[in-house]
């Protein structure tokens, strides 16, 4: 138990399925939150915990009578939406700077790994063959970046630093300096026709669910690429195969898959034109992130609402 804390002190429980990532979390948990006895969920007698910092696929919560709400370690929250026990919490989704400038670094590397034509390269590479090949430059490549959220924007907004003609696609209308944004189902098929790499960062809800599918990626321009950093239910596998198979697409990474860890006889794992990264894009960093904790589980004693308290309705 950690040490000096009153006896009526809120209870923290840290809910992560591997031990030793959960234990990892307790010196910076407790360093941004002194006043609150934090423990790993495991640790704690079923009455006890107040408040659960969670992440991964982690099942049980709901035997915890006394609950009030779980904030999220990671910034997707489909799995915990989807658990049919959970829904009378407040769920609150991470926020942190150290995550977003993460998948800004994994999307650029990725844009520009796809820009340059690196996997043909590499396939080239393999067979011993000098070949050039012609890239434009950035401002002569469009990339589109599904979700403007606060990972998407960051995104949007370095890879058009970078000079790449950027647009992004969100639910609501966003303005964003320098990018062309697009807003709603009716505006995606226009989104997609100028979109020579497109970038999926949505959250994972009934309505993007299966997004990346055939039709999709028949109204991309021809030889696009598709970079998934969002969840892997967002991607139709199959169909991705087929597009890549007919030259529709010319290429894809992969970083999230509908089952994690990608099964060692999937095809993704030996197909020459998919670049496969085993949900890496990006992680949230244990002195900023539990920062952010500290703030949000202040603001739920204090009865106010937190920053990334997410919406059931919507889904995010
Ligand atoms: P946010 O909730 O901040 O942003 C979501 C964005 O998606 C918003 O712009 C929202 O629109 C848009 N959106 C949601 N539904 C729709 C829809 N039906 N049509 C069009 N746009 C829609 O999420 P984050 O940016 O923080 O994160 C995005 C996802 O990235 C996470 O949910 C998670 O799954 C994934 N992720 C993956 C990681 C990895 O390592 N691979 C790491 C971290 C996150 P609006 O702005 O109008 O609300
Ligand atoms: C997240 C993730 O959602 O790491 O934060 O996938």
């Amino acid at each position: 138990m950690s040490p000096k804390i009153a006896p009526a002190a809120p209870v923290l429980a840290i809910a992560i399925a591997l031990r030793r990532e959960a234990d990892s979390w307790l010196a910076p948990l407790r360093t941004a939150m002194p006043d609150l006895r934090i423990e790993v969920l495991e640790d704690l007698p079923p009455t006890a915990p107040d408040y659960a910092v969670a992440w991964g696929s982690v099942t049980g919560l709901e035997k915890y009578p006394n609950l009030k709400a779980i904030v999220s370690l990671g910034a997707g929250i489909d799995h915990i939406l989807a658990n049919p026990a959970l829904t009378h919490l407040p769920v609150i989704r991470m926020i942190d700077p150290g995550l977003t400038r993460g998948m800004t670094e994994f999307v650029l590397l990725q844009a520009l790994l796809h820009h340059r034509r690196m996997p043909l390269f590499q396939a080239q590479q393999a067979k011993r063959e000098w070949r050039e090949r012609f890239s434009p430059l950035a401002p002569n490549r469009r990339i589109g970046v599904m979700g403007m959220g606060v990972l998407g924007r960051d995104a949007a907004k370095q890879l058009a630093a970078v000079g790449f003609n950027v647009a992004g696609w969100s639910r609501a209308a966003h303005r964003v300096k320098g990018i062309e944004t697009f807003t709603g189902a009716e505006s995606l098929a226009p989104f997609l026709a100028r979109s020579d790499i497109l970038v999926c960062l949505l959250p994972l809800t009934p309505e993007t669910r299966g997004i990346l599918n055939a039709d999709l990626f028949a109204r991309l321009p021809k030889g696009a690429s598709v970079i998934n950093v969002a969840r892997g239910g967002h991607l139709v596998e199959a169909d991705l195969v087929v597009a890549l198979e007919s030259g529709q697409l010319s290429g894809a990474s992969l970083d999230v898959f509908a089952t994690e860890p990608l099964p060692a006889d999937h095809p993704f794992w030996s197909h020459p034109k998919i670049v496969v990264t085993p949900h890496v894009a990006s992680l949230t960093h244990r002195d900023t992130g539990s920062l952010f904790v500290a703030q949000a589980i202040r603001d739920l004693i204090a009865g106010k609402k937190p920053k990334g308290l997410v919406d059931r309705r919507r889904g995010y």
